[in-house]
């Protein structure tokens, strides 16, 4: 309510959406580092080796806890899980550009899972994975239902395409290459030929893939403090980033409820999830 209310999208804000556990610090760092590459060269000294990708680039959940809402952000990125139809009003009548990315609803909900158990305090009861599973199931999920948020953006990428970018977790992973232009291109920041031929969208690449931020001794032993009370470890936002680990953790018949249930809430939409 109190970003609703209070927050004026700019034409120039670059917003960052997803569920949570659906690769936001994956883009969130591909689209800082994209963004802001005139300012860093991919040095040793470039942000994202000194700080997590979710300082870099914050939530505006957690900007709106801190009070600094419309402060000058010179860099106009932002992040967020708030569902579309929450969005405030200002987003849509602003020029912003809003990448969306989703992820198989089956490995989203094993990575919610082991990071709820990775936060829950030693000594106390975490979630068994039957818990978690039925919760997913009914739509009891941060930030609503999965079918929901997905959908909502989805849509809305259909609708308003030039402002709305729906990318997947898989197909970002199978074909990094294809899909790290064309967010480039999206955002207002897209590869030269001369950058295509001269390494740039590697080094992004490199820069923001799994194997290096994870290996950051920031990512491995630090911790940010999105607002002045909470402290969070980095290394919580990095586990495998695979896909199909549920495969390792949802019995069959979980599997089998959830083909169910997305095959209904998703039937006529046109969306669908690898496996
Ligand atoms: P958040 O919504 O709480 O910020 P988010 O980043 O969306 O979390 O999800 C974390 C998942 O992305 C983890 O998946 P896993 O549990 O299945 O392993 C994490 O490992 C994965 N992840 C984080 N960074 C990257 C990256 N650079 N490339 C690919 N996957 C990543």
């Amino acid at each position: 309510m109190l970003i609703q209310e209070h927050f004026e999208v700019q034409p120039s804000h670059i917003m960052v959406g997803s569920m949570p556990k659906c690769g936001t610090t994956w883009l969130k760092a591909l689209t800082f580092a994209i963004a802001t590459r005139s300012q860093f060269d991919f040095s040793s000294s470039h942000p994202l080796t000194a700080s997590s990708p979710h300082e870099c680039l914050p939530f505006l959940e957690t900007v709106a806890a801190t009070a600094c809402l419309n402060e000058a952000n010179p860099i106009a990125l932002f992040a967020t899980h708030i569902p579309f139809t929450s969005l405030p009003e200002s987003f849509l009548s602003s020029g912003c550009k809003m990448v969306y990315i989703c992820r198989n609803p089956k490995d989203a909900l094993t990575s919610m899972w082991h990071f709820e158990s990775r936060l829950t305090p030693k000594g106390k009861k975490c979630f068994t994975l039957e818990e978690a599973f039925e919760q997913f199931s009914k739509g009891v999920y941060p930030f609503g239902p999965y079918w929901d948020h997905v959908l909502g953006y989805w849509k809305a990428s259909l609708e308003w395409p030039e402002k709305v970018l729906f990318l997947k977790y898989e197909d970002l992973k199978t074909d990094t290459m294809r899909h790290v232009k064309k967010l480039a291109q999206f955002i207002g920041h897209p590869f030269s030929l001369e950058e295509e031929k001269h390494g740039p969208v590697e080094q992004v690449i490199q820069l923001c893939s799994f194997e290096n931020l994870s290996n950051l001794n920031v990512n491995k032993v630090g911790k940010h403090h999105p607002t002045e009370k909470l402290e969070v470890e980095n290394a919580v936002f990095f586990r495998k980033g695979v896909v199909g680990d549920w495969k390792n953790n949802l019995t069959a018949e979980m599997s089998e409820q959830l083909d169910k249930i997305i095959e209904q809430k998703l039937s006529g939409s046109g969306l669908s999830f690898s496996s």
